[in-house]
């Protein structure tokens, strides 16, 4: 007997989407990339359009699947881009520690992204951490999460470091967040 007879779907697989968001060049792909695929690559190469990867992740006993939506770095909203956002379930908005300016428009990705995406989580990523940072990002990194009732994490696509972390720590939280009812 499968499982229909008790009830369950036979496929109990989770889909959640998330979008990563945040300035040109702060390592939105790169990422993406070490989490999917754990390979790094030093060269530029800017995102066209907006990329979709899947990834399957166990979470506390639950199958689920993340759709990653890559999208470019153009702070301009547009009708476009905030098409891209609908029925998101999550985001990482992102800074590069060695450029204060990708940090000054953190409030405003996760302004237009709620706008749409309205109850979604946020994570603040404050990615190169590899490289040493050229302004004291801490105390200002916490103070914008805790506006947006967000987790902050420290990572760097270059290395690995906490990478894995970030996006398990978003998927709690979206399970979390659903399971309220909210
Ligand atoms: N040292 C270091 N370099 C990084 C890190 N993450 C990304 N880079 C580099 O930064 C540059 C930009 O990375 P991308 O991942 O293409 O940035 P992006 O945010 O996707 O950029 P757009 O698609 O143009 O919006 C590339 O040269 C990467 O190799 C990191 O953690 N450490
Ligand atoms: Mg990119």
């Amino acid at each position: 007997m499968t499982n229909r007879g008790i009830g369950l779907p036979a496929n109990s697989r989770i889909l959640k989407k998330i979008c990563v968001l945040g300035d040109f060049a702060v390592g939105k792909t790169s990422m993406i990339r070490r989490y999917v695929l754990d390979e790094f690559d030093d060269r530029y190469i800017t995102t066209l359009g907006t990329k979709i990867t899947k990834k399957n992740m166990n979470l506390e006993g639950r199958d689920l699947t993340f759709q990653i939506w890559d999208i470019v770095g153009n702070i301009k909203f547009t009708k476009i881009q905030g098409q891209y956002y609908q029925g998101s379930d999550g985001a990482f908005i992102i800074f590069d520690v060695t450029r204060r300016d990708t940090f000054d428009n953190v409030s405003k990705w996760a302004d237009m992204f709620l706008e749409v995406a309205k109850g979604a989580r946020l994570i603040f990523i404050a990615n190169k951490v590899d490289l040493d940072s050229t302004f004291d990002f801490e105390a200002m990194m916490e103070d914008v999460a805790k506006r947006y009732n967000a987790a902050t994490f420290r990572t760097s696509a270059k290395t690995g470091a906490q990478v894995e972390d970030a996006f398990k720590t978003l998927g709690e939280r979206i399970l979390a967040h659903k399971s309220k009812g909210t």
